[in-house]
């Protein structure tokens, strides 16, 4: 068994929703066992146009070996509607295996650690938020690179209120007191 960590974007469609999806997916592969999920954030593109994206990561154990990971996660993207017209291009969901156990592999259709994470707020502010201890194979603790990338843009997105002030009747002290 393996314990890998995905990092999954979106910035077409709904692009919200298929992230919460897409959890919801990974969590019923039989082979994976999800551990911990981020919350979702919503964030500034990076090396890339198009709208906001929405990120999240994603803490599992499998005993798939890592091509079977891959494989599984692309064919999650397929299922909801990933194309590839042009590199960055805007994508419904994407899905990155940004470690897998410490392994490291550098193949050309493969490399983990995810070669550009230690250089991305939406990938790393995830990623510590599940695991503030991680560490990333042969480049020490994650937490230590979020100062470089304080400058991007990523807000945690607040789920809907489900509780009860959000049901109080206007004027009703109780209303609004959730965080
Ligand atoms: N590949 C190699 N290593 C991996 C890995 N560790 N995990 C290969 C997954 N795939 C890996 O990926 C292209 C090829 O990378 C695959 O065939 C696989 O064999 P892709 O998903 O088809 O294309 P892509 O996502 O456009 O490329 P890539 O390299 O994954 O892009 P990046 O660097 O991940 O950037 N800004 C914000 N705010 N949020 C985002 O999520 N994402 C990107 C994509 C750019 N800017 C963004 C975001
Ligand atoms: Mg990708």
């Amino acid at each position: 068994m393996t314990v890998a960590y995905l990092g999954l974007g979106a910035n077409l469609g709904d692009a919200r929703q298929t992230l919460k999806d897409a959890v919801v997916c990974l969590a019923q592969q039989h082979p994976l066992t999800v551990l911990a999920k981020s919350s979702l954030y919503r964030t500034a593109p990076i090396d890339a146009g198009g709208d906001d994206y929405y990120n999240c990561a994603v803490k599992l154990d499998t005993p798939l070996s890592v091509r079977q990971l891959l494989a599984l996660c692309q064919r999650i993207e397929h299922h909801f509607g990933r194309e590839r017209p042009f590199r960055n291009a805007p994508r419904t969901l994407d899905i990155d295996i940004l470690l897998f156990g410490d392994h490291e592999i550098d193949e050309p259709d493969l490399v983990v650690p995810h070669p550009r994470m230690t250089g991305r707020a939406f990938a790393l502010v995830p990623l510590v938020e599940i695991d503030a201890e991680l560490v990333i194979p042969r480049l020490g603790p994650a937490s230590a690179f979020l100062p470089a990338v304080a400058g991007q843009r990523i807000e945690k997105v607040k789920p809907p209120c489900q509780c009860l002030g959000a049901g109080a009747p206007p004027g009703d002290p109780t209303a609004g007191e959730c965080r």
